[in-house]
């Protein structure tokens, strides 16, 4: 077998977003793209010469034959060995896991996460560094700057392997490891928390639906929660991962997992709901009649974690994103740890966490994790919840109460408007940043606005910073208003609202969110001018 070197050039928009390079499905297939993006890759992180990277995806349309020209690729860029996910699937924080545990060079990652699969959907490469979370800024740009720049690749003409087949094999001298998907990470939550005392839970009658939506987390909550947690059989639902996530939207929020909403808000509610997403990294989380947000999750998890054994010395501090409510800061305050506030993007915790100053992370869009791992994790989230209900023996609903009398609430919603014209939400952010300086002491909506900016982040321990990181317009009464365009999409621009309004209590708590929200909702639409630019009154996803 020989490998070859083939002539290509530059295509233009491979410019990673806020995780990894996201395109439609069939522009991933054209000619040369997938090829560009991943020497491009090797290029940047100083070549692939004797290094073992893991390689797994979500298992989307293309993530086998996608798994095999990486491979192929990797072999010609003389990489010593790569350990893979059998059939090539891993989650995306059981691919983390295994980068740290084997102590490699770093992983690449197919998957488009949250965003649907298929012939006509998306698809999306991205890496992840030696300590298992995702590529900085600054390597990302040297990948984008090089696939500016790319005149060849490299790839080896053998043949596919089987990567059915667990064990050890070769490709073109490169060594290929074919490893389960499930095992090390089941392995790795049965050291964090009290199985036993959640097993205890389920046969004592607690029920619970999880719902992996025909994605990468079936096997791994079968394995989980049914066989070695002992609930009950069918817990589970669309169980079985699928290359186009049986045409769902594979993104656990209110709106797309409305099959779980309906049965945790219906008189037959089991306990505790909870869904995943299409690489296994975010969660949504619901009690019977109680939909916890992303953010109040966050808090919550960071109040009781040391009811878990892997947290039971206490957290060194909290890291959330910027526009996530400050639900979690009060906890922080509370219990006397640090506080972190970084931009959209999980590669920004990384620095917090590999220096021990965050135990726990979290972001609005369904994101949470420790330092267990470099990516957010979905299942470890549930799990987690899991070991706070076995432990304190309430309802969700009871410890959300509890929390809001103790801490407040954090009123918050997200309002997304999708596929606007690029151009249309371009001009609109770009009024809106020109608005800024104007905006301190306007009154809107009867609020008084305090101060506006566009969030930039220096980070606390390698100095980086990172500008233009969303509008933020923050009012008198401590309520706010964030506003960006999301770096995931594929198609147009998504417009993020992010309303968020507090009431320390003891009265005001239990509010619908939205109605709390409403005069914050009202502000955000005049301010920017939204539908002047968008011609969109409303938004398409609320969570
Ligand atoms: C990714 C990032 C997250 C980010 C989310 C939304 O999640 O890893 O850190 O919060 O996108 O980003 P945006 O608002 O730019 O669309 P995932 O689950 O898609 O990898």
């Amino acid at each position: 077998m020989t490998v070859l070197t083939i002539a290509t050039q530059p295509i233009a928009g491979q410019k990673p977003g806020t995780s990894g390079l996201r395109k439609k499905t069939p522009v991933f297939m054209g000619p040369h793209y997938l090829q560009n993006f991943v020497q491009a890759i090797f290029d940047a992180i100083g070549g692939a010469q004797g290094k073992t990277f893991v390689l797994g995806g979500d298992g989307r349309y293309f993530n086998d034959s996608a798994a095999q020209i990486i491979l192929r690729m990797a072999a010609a860029n003389g990489a010593a060995r790569v350990i893979v996910g059998q059939n090539a699937v891993l989650s995306t924080p059981a691919a983390s896991h295994l980068i740290r545990l084997n102590k490699t060079d770093g992983g690449i990652i197919m998957s488009a996460s949250h965003n649907p699969g298929g012939p006509n959907e998306d698809f999306g490469v991205k890496f992840n560094m030696p300590n298992g979370g995702p590529a900085p800024e600054a390597v990302t740009e040297a990948m984008f700057a090089r696939t500016t720049e790319i005149t060849e690749y490299r790839i080896s003409d053998a043949p596919d392997i089987d990567l059915g087949r667990i064990g050890d094999t070769t490709l073109d001298g490169m060594a290929v490891t074919v490893v389960d998907s499930v095992t090390d990470y089941a392995a790795l939550m049965e050291t964090l928390f009290d199985f036993p005392a959640i097993r205890a839970m389920f046969t004592g009658g607690f029920t619970m639906r999880f719902d992996a939506m025909c994605a990468v987390t079936g096997p791994y909550a079968t394995e989980i929660l049914e066989n070695r947690l002992g609930a009950a059989p069918g817990t589970v639902t669309h169980g079985t991962p699928l290359p186009d996530f049986g045409g769902m939207h594979p993104d656990p929020n209110p709106t797309w997992a409305h099959e779980l909403m309906a049965e945790m808000m219906g008189p037959n509610a089991p306990d505790f709901g909870a869904a995943s997403d299409g690489d296994g990294d975010r969660n949504m989380v619901v009690g019977r009649g109680v939909y916890v947000s992303p953010s109040d999750s966050l808090a919550v998890l960071a109040a009781n974690a040391h009811l878990a054994p892997g947290y039971a010395r206490g957290l060194a501090g909290v890291a959330r994103s910027m526009p996530t409510s400050a639900a979690a800061d009060r906890v922080a305050d509370a219990l006397g740890i640090g506080k972190y506030e970084t931009p959209t993007g999980w590669k920004f915790f990384g620095n917090l966490l590999d220096a021990g100053r965050a135990t726990l992370c979290g972001e609005e869009s369904f994101g949470t994790g420790s330092d267990h791992v470099r990516e957010k994790d979905g299942l470890w989230a549930v799990l987690l919840w899991l070991n706070i209900l076995a432990a304190r023996r309430q309802s969700v609903a009871a410890i959300m109460a509890e929390h809001f009398a103790k801490y407040g609430r954090n009123y918050y919603s997200r309002h997304d408007f999708e596929a606007i014209a690029t151009d249309k939400a371009d001009a609109m952010m770009a009024a809106l940043r020109g608005s800024l300086a104007t905006l301190p002491g306007q009154e809107v909506e009867g609020m008084t606005i305090a101060a506006a900016d566009d969030f930039a982040y220096t980070d606390p321990i390698d100095g980086s910073v990172s500008q233009k990181q969303g509008v933020r317009i923050l009012f008198a009464d401590g309520s706010r208003i964030v506003m960006r365009l999301s770096g995931t999409g594929t198609e147009g621009a998504t417009l993020r609202v992010y309303l968020e309004r507090y009431s320390p209590g003891p009265d005001g708590l239990d509010h619908d969110p939205q109605e709390a929200l409403a005069p914050v909702i009202r502000a955000a639409h005049s301010l920017a001018r939204i539908a002047e630019f968008t011609g969109r009154t409303t938004p398409d996803v609320i969570t």
